[in-house]
């Protein structure tokens, strides 16, 4: 990629997206495309074929999809299975047609088996059950990797595809029914220190182990691999993550030492725990070059005042 490429970033009002967009700016590349969900329905195959033809874009960063954590996942399975196949199949099929440069495809480690062995190598993808709460993005996700590979195999396409783990960061959805647990809890945590509760409610038994990854190491990571890497390199996919983890009860602790509140945390057994453990081996990431650099503690930290900047006071 030069300063001058045409570069579409899909899903750019989104956490991965933003971040991409901004890390892009930052490396001072000036000529990023973007459209709103509102302008090109990424479902709708014409609208997608008419808006590649209208702006051949040399390279698409696809962060586009319906996302959201356990409870959403759980809530609107049809719409994370279709809206998922939809975009991704429409944006890799138009970016093939028009003579796309470089792709890179964002999914996640839900693809993995729920009792895959710890900590998750790239080969273990397919090689058991799925964990139930997110099977349908999963299993979307994991089409995406296989027409990736597959066009590249059969059309000499240069598809890549990374698969980040739990992501958080500024621009997040703080929902506290569809977001993922970091944002959420923040929320939970800020609002029970502001209204001066005793305790704070965390879903699950707090017991289940995961791993967080900055968005802007993301951004950084996506960024990287597009300028320095290629399929043949990769292979069918390559884990993004710090491979470390830590249990849902101390990420609580942490959030509540961040924002400084110093009551009691509570669990909710009645919601879902979900897959035990999903932490990422990043053995091929750190052999193509890359590694993560923001700590969770300084990254919740960064994320707590981007949230009071930008969420509390528009409350
Ligand atoms: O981020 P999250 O919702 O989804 O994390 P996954 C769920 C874990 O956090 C479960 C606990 O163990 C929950 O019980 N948790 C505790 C909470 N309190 C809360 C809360 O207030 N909100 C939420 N959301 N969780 C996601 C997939 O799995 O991982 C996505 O569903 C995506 O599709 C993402 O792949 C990376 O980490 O379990």
């Amino acid at each position: 990629m030069d300063k001058h490429s045409k570069i579409y970033v899909a899903g750019h009002r989104g956490l991965v997206g933003s971040a991409i967009v901004r890390h892009l700016q930052t490396k001072r590349y000036n000529n990023i495309v973007c459209k709103t969900s509102e302008e090109l329905d990424l479902r709708n195959q014409i609208q997608v074929n008419q808006f590649f033809e209208n702006e051949k874009p040399e390279y698409v960063f696809l962060a586009a999809a319906k996302v959201g954590g356990i409870l959403a996942n759980a809530t609107y399975p049809a719409q994370f299975l279709y809206d998922n196949l939809m975009i991704q199949s429409n944006v890799i099929e138009a970016a093939r047609q028009n003579d796309v440069k470089k792709l890179l495809f964002l999914g996640s480690t839900c693809i993995y088996p729920k009792m895959a062995p710890q900590p998750l190598k790239e080969e273990f993808l397919l090689t058991g059950e799925l964990e139930p709460t997110n099977e349908p993005y999963a299993l979307a996700k994991i089409a995406g990797i296989k027409l990736c590979n597959a066009y590249n195999k059969q059309y000499g396409t240069r598809f890549i595809s990374v698969m980040p783990t739990n992501l958080y960061g500024p621009n997040d959805n703080f929902d506290l029914e569809t977001s993922h647990v970091l944002p959420a809890l923040m929320r939970k945590i800020h609002e029970a220190k502001i209204n001066r509760e005793d305790a704070v409610t965390v879903w699950g038994s707090g017991k289940p182990l995961r791993e967080f990854l900055h968005v802007n190491d993301m951004a950084d990571a996506s960024v990287y691999l597009m300028e320095n890497c290629i399929p043949e390199q990769i292979g069918d996919f390559v884990n993004i993550g710090t491979g470390q983890e830590l249990t849902i009860h101390q990420l609580a602790e942490t959030l509540c030492e961040v924002i400084g509140f110093k009551g009691e945390i509570i669990f909710d057994s009645s919601k879902p725990d979900g897959t035990p453990r999903k932490l990422t081996n990043v053995t091929k990431l750190h052999q193509l070059g890359w590694q993560y650099h923001i700590e969770l503690k300084e990254g919740v930290q960064d994320t707590y005042n981007w949230y009071l900047d930008n969420v509390v006071i528009n409350e």
